[in-house]
């Protein structure tokens, strides 16, 4: 019986798809996820299915910096999904968690059956057990999905669920990008995450931490819109370097032009989305970052403040400076090898990565000449190398 009415739905939905395949509208920039993969969905009669599944997941936030969390489809955050406004879909979730589990629909207008609330309207999903979720998404804003279990929240269970408009918004942007935040207490020699923790000394954009993060590379003059959400436990104040920008939407949608305000930090809270769009005017190399200042290192805990001092990363020639009280605080370690085998970072200045820490990325305007040389690099990547000395590349400097 369900499979008939599925059948019926999906032949119906197949054809209102098709129509609105066939009004005129400008084409979407595609949505990019520097650092996250996406989930391709199948077409089944006319319904758009994905197939989830949430497990535990093996990641390196930093060169050397292992991260052992629960995620989906091998990537932590989960991969990212997109369908069209209008669009039917099916979710066929599986759980190779070793507890029960559910994917809450964040944002999504959908019945309370299909929601992911465990015990309101749904069991939960119990460990090797599947469940689908099926839906029509007559909505356009920017979704996410993730567990329904707190402490698996904290495990990293998140991933963007973009619903493209049928319309494209205006003014039609180039660049389209999305970053997840999220923020890990790791202690020494473990790559478990301390899910109860309040204090996290790793932070990252899309699974990242700066500057392992992938920068965005625009050309100059085009119009970028970076959509940034954020699940933890949180509020990150993110300000980009060199430009105002327009807060243009929140999860819940698009706000009309006349609501815009011009911004250059925009404080993302836990479980919101905020949409900012600018016009990449000016060529170089820009940060975006989480302004909090211990969002801007790596490893922090057992690294920065007097209270670390003889812990052996300081120089031991130091008797005068130790009588400027509170020094030591920050420190300049640079070393970009391992970064230089990324196309994106092809041309930055030597050094740039010891100024990179934490929830922290780089947007770079270049020029058409460095657009196409690292259009090459992506073709023909060059080979990675191996890090000189692991221990030194996880501390952060700020700016
Ligand atoms: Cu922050």
């Amino acid at each position: 019986m369900p499979f008939h009415r599925r059948g019926f739905l999906g032949r119906i939905f197949s054809g209102s798809a098709a129509l609105s395949a066939a009004a005129p509208s400008p084409v979407p920039a595609p949505f990019e996820t520097p650092d996250l993969g996406k989930l391709q969905p199948r077409l089944t009669d006319g319904v758009k299915e994905f197939q989830l599944t949430a497990e535990v997941v093996t990641a390196e936030i930093a060169p050397g910096r292992m991260l052992t969390a629960w995620g989906y489809n091998g990537s932590v955050p989960g991969p990212t999904m997109e369908v069209n406004e209008g669009d039917r879909v099916r979710v066929v979730f599986r759980n190779h968690l070793p507890e029960p589990t559910a994917v809450h629909w964040h944002g999504f207008e959908v019945p309370h059956t299909q929601d992911g609330s465990v015990g309101l309207g749904q069991d939960p999903t119990p460990p090797g057990g599947t469940h689908i979720y099926e839906f029509t998404l007559n909505q356009t804003n920017t979704c996410f999905y993730h567990s329904h279990f707190p402490m698996q929240e904290m495990m990293g269970a998140i991933g963007f669920f973009l619903i493209h408009p049928r319309r494209p918004a205006v003014p039609r942007v180039d660049r389209d990008y999305g970053l997840i935040l999220q923020e890990w207490d790791l202690r020494p020699n473990n790559p478990v995450p301390n899910s109860l923790a309040m204090e996290f000394n790793w932070l990252t954009f899309n699974g990242k931490s700066g500057p392992d993060c992938t920068p965005m590379v625009v050309r100059q003059g085009e119009r970028v819109r970076i959509r940034l959400l954020n699940m933890g436990m949180d509020h990150h104040p993110v300000h980009l370097h060199g430009f105002q920008f327009m807060m243009t939407a929140t999860e819940g949608g698009r706000l009309p032009e006349a609501l815009w305000y011009p911004q250059n930090t925009v404080l993302v809270g836990v479980a919101q989305v905020r949409e900012i769009e600018f016009e990449a005017k000016y060529l170089g190399e820009w940060m975006l970052h989480c302004h909090l200042p211990h969002h801007m290192m790596n490893n922090m805990f057992p690294m920065a403040g007097p209270m670390s001092h003889g812990a052996g990363h300081w120089p031991q020639d130091d008797a005068e400076r130790k009588k400027v009280p509170g020094y030591p605080q920050d420190m300049w370690m640079p070393d970009d090898d391992p970064y230089s085998h990324k196309p994106e970072n092809f041309g930055l200045r030597r050094s740039w990565s010891a100024a990179m820490g934490g929830m922290m990325t780089l947007l770079r305007v270049v020029t058409p000449e460095t657009y196409a040389k690292i259009e090459e690099l992506r073709r023909n990547p060059p080979p990675r190398k191996a890090p000189s000395n692991p221990h030194e590349h996880h501390q952060g400097g700020a700016k």
